[in-house]
């Protein structure tokens, strides 16, 4: 990082293209040929400042080709938003295979230890528009195209490894519900509102997801610290045409984090993009995002033997009873070059498949089959997206798909066909490296019924809760209290509660109690009595975190007269961690140390929230405080640092402030001003919140 400038001159902007010219206009200087301006139709452009009027003031004329043809493509640059997972961030990268499944699929891309695999991810909430923010309380899609090459492979899953319904036909039931109002047109990116919870509570294989979106994965610090999951069971292959169950799993390097839900919503306010603009600028500063895939891999008798069905995308499988299998991991190095070109044009679908890799029954899974291409006919206008750079395989493709609209290719011969005798040299089936489905035993009456094996809707949204750490369950109960508080209903939240009495007595109990609603919960009948698990740690993200701050952000905020050696230390400190170490100041221009050196901030204080940091220091001169105090910015930035459990880090001038805003330090509230002061405090950040600091009633 760059901070210090010796010489605080006025930056010199980047040398002009244009100047200005007689009335005021802008003109070109003298521009190369390569670097000219053209129509679409590469007639060069004289004059892009100016539409062709009738005299200086007169009307604009009809005959402007430039003008129309310039603002007939704007006018159309917008196409449909994906109907859910509007909102996403995507980058590029790569998939290295650990090289160890051969016993179990024979997909090329898996089958050599270090063979790279170009991909492309895409990150997105579910319910809100493209343009709505990116911390609203809601799964995280997490998509991943893999370029292999035998054939694209899309891994189309969510951050959460179960979903809301078990057939694909209540799925737009399900979106309508969940997305705005009909008549109304809010809440935008919201679950908490009527329509939704009625649906859900009329719906009791929905419990389940709705304890995980109601847990801290619904609102992920990053993108780059969510897992991800495949949800569906699917099938590996390998060479000798034998089958096995497989669920996808995606664990981030640098650990799974979420934020405090006050925090995602002061974020929404302070910064809508702070998940595309994390990913962005970590890729941008090399701090290359990077997961692990494993697989739980289990045959059919294995299945047989579980009390749930592998076919019901509401269940998961604990990692007690299958362990995960590590195959291979990704890292995101590049971001895209134009957002809509690729984010926005990238068309996933989970039948985009490669040999060695199949489907299961899963009828959520089977529905999916048929959705994904039919809703690139509309947002994408027609067949040919295959076409688009982003979409288009990087390995041999050869059909007698032919013409349709935005055909970008020109197939030449006389041959449209198979099979042919008049050209030996077109393409042909191949038996032996072509995709084949698995031959399966299927039969049965024809007949619209939900399998008995799908019926248990409570046991594992039970386990869930059950493996949560207090603070994890403290957040669940928090998410109904604020979601149902929302619900205008009385008996859809009467029937909420039905539900959750039928999860666990404690949360109900809890939930109730939160909502002041005792003894109104519904008593709902289970279709099968929940059955009790055993609390399965690797469900909760307190319990598997690691001590870190690889990837995390530390907010310093410096005042004139700052001691340099403070920023010395602790930069030094925070690149040893991999953090990010951003300066605030009380104004965005230059600060002065007590040393006379100059410091450049990053923010000016009224624009960083502590919300946007993972911890924070305050280190300023004695002589600044005294202004410092009536400083409200800076006094919510500590007050909200330490309500919401986060390490601070503080040199002795900072006291007046805790003390203004009656701040006690804790464990927590650390004084770098020692020889080890900076390291102390980065190895206490590093074990995360002080949790203890909330149960004392900070926030
Ligand atoms: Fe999707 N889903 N989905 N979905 N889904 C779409 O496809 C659909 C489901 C998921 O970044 C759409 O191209 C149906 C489960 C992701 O571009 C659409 C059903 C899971 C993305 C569609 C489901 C997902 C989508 C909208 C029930 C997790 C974003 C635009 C049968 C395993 C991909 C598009 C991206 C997108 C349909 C359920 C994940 C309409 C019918 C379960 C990550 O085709």
């Amino acid at each position: 990082m760059k901070k210090k400038t010796p010489n605080p001159e006025p930056q010199v902007g980047a040398e002009s293209e244009f100047h200005a010219g007689k009335a005021g206009e802008l003109h070109r200087t003298t521009t190369r040929r390569e670097q000219t301006l053209t129509t679409n139709q590469g007639t060069a452009i004289a004059d892009n400042q100016n539409s062709l009027k009738a005299g200086t003031r007169g009307p604009t004329l009809l005959e402007d080709f430039v003008l129309r043809e310039k603002i007939t493509h704007f006018d159309h640059e917008r196409i449909p938003e994906r109907i859910v997972h509007a909102r996403g961030s995507g980058a590029h990268g790569y998939f290295e295979a650990y090289g160890n499944v051969s016993d179990l699929t024979c997909a090329a891309f898996l089958q050599e230890a270090g063979a790279r695999t170009p991909v492309f991810a895409r990150f997105s909430t579910v319910a809100g528009g493209a343009g709505s923010v990116d911390l609203p309380r809601d799964v995280r899609g997490f998509a991943v195209k893999f370029y292999t090459t035998e054939g694209n492979f899309d891994l189309v899953g969510n951050n959460i490894p179960v979903f809301f319904i078990q057939d694909a036909i209540k799925f737009p039931d399900l979106i309508h519900a969940a997305k705005m109002e009909p008549d109304r047109g809010y809440p935008q990116a919201a679950t908490a509102h009527d329509t939704f919870w009625d649906f859900v509570s009329l719906m009791p294989e929905s419990m389940h997801m709705i304890l995980w979106a109601m847990s801290d994965r619904a609102i992920p610090r990053s993108l780059r610290m969510m897992e991800g999951f495949g949800v569906h069971t699917f099938r590996f292959i390998n060479a000798q045409g034998d089958p096995v169950f497989v669920k996808f799993h995606w664990r981030p390097k640098n650990g799974s984090q979420s934020v405090l839900w006050d925090e995602a919503v002061k974020i929404s306010g302070a910064d809508p993009d702070f998940h595309r603009r994390d990913l962005y600028e970590a890729i941008t500063r090399g701090d290359f995002p990077e997961w692990e895939l494993s697989v739980q891999a289990f045959d059919q008798k294995t299945a047989d033997g579980f009390p749930f069905d592998v076919l019901d995308p509401t269940k998961l499988i604990p990692e007690e009873m299958v362990p995960l299998r590590a195959i291979g991991r990704m890292v995101l190095d590049r971001n895209p070059d134009n957002f809509f070109a690729e984010t926005e044009q990238v068309a996933f679908h989970p039948g985009h498949i490669v040999r060695g890799i199949d489907f299961s029954d899963d009828p959520l899974l089977q529905g999916r089959l048929f959705s994904y291409t039919d809703t690139q006919l509309s947002r994408l206008g027609g067949p040919n997206f295959h076409q688009l750079p982003i979409n288009r395989p990087q390995c041999p493709m050869r059909n007698f798909q032919r013409d349709a609209i935005m055909q970008m290719e020109v197939p030449t011969g006389r041959v449209n066909y198979e099979p042919n005798s008049l050209n030996p040299d077109t393409p042909k089936e191949n038996p032996e490296s072509g995709f084949v489905t698995t031959p399966t035993l299927t039969s049965g009456e024809k007949i619209r019924v939900r399998s008995e094996t799908f019926n248990d809707h409570y046991s594992q949204a039970r386990l869930f809760f059950r493996s949560a750490t207090p603070v994890e369950a403290d957040h669940i109960v928090e998410a109904f209290a604020f979601e149902l508080g929302k619900v205008a209903t009385h008996e859809v939240r009467c029937r909420v509660l039905g539900h959750l009495r039928n999860v666990d007595q404690t949360l109900f109990s809890r939930v109730e109690q939160a909502l002041g609603m005792e003894g109104q919960g519904y008593t709902i009948p289970p279709a099968r009595e929940a059955i009790d698990m055993s609390p399965s740690p690797p469900l909760s993200l307190l319990s598997k975190a690691r001590p870190t701050l690889a990837g995390r952000k530390i907010g310093l905020f410096i005042s004139e007269g700052v001691d340099l050696a403070v920023f010395d230390q602790l930069q030094v400190a925070a690149d040893e961690a991999g953090a990010v170490l951003e300066l605030i100041a009380p104004r965005i221009g230059a600060v002065k140390s007590s040393s006379g050196v100059v410091l450049m901030p990053d923010h000016a204080i009224a624009a960083a929230p502590s919300v946007l940091f993972d911890t924070i220091v305050i280190a300023t001169a004695v002589e600044a405080v005294k202004t410092l105090r009536q400083n409200p910015a800076l006094l919510a930035f500590i007050r909200d640092a330490h309500a919401h459990c986060k390490i601070i880090g503080f040199t002795r001038g900072a006291t007046a402030l805790f003390d203004a805003i009656g701040i006690e330090q804790d464990t927590g509230v650390i004084n770098i001003d020692t020889a080890d002061g900076a390291m102390a405090y980065i190895d206490r950040a590093k074990q995360g919140r002080l949790w203890s600091r909330k149960k004392a009633g900070a926030s």
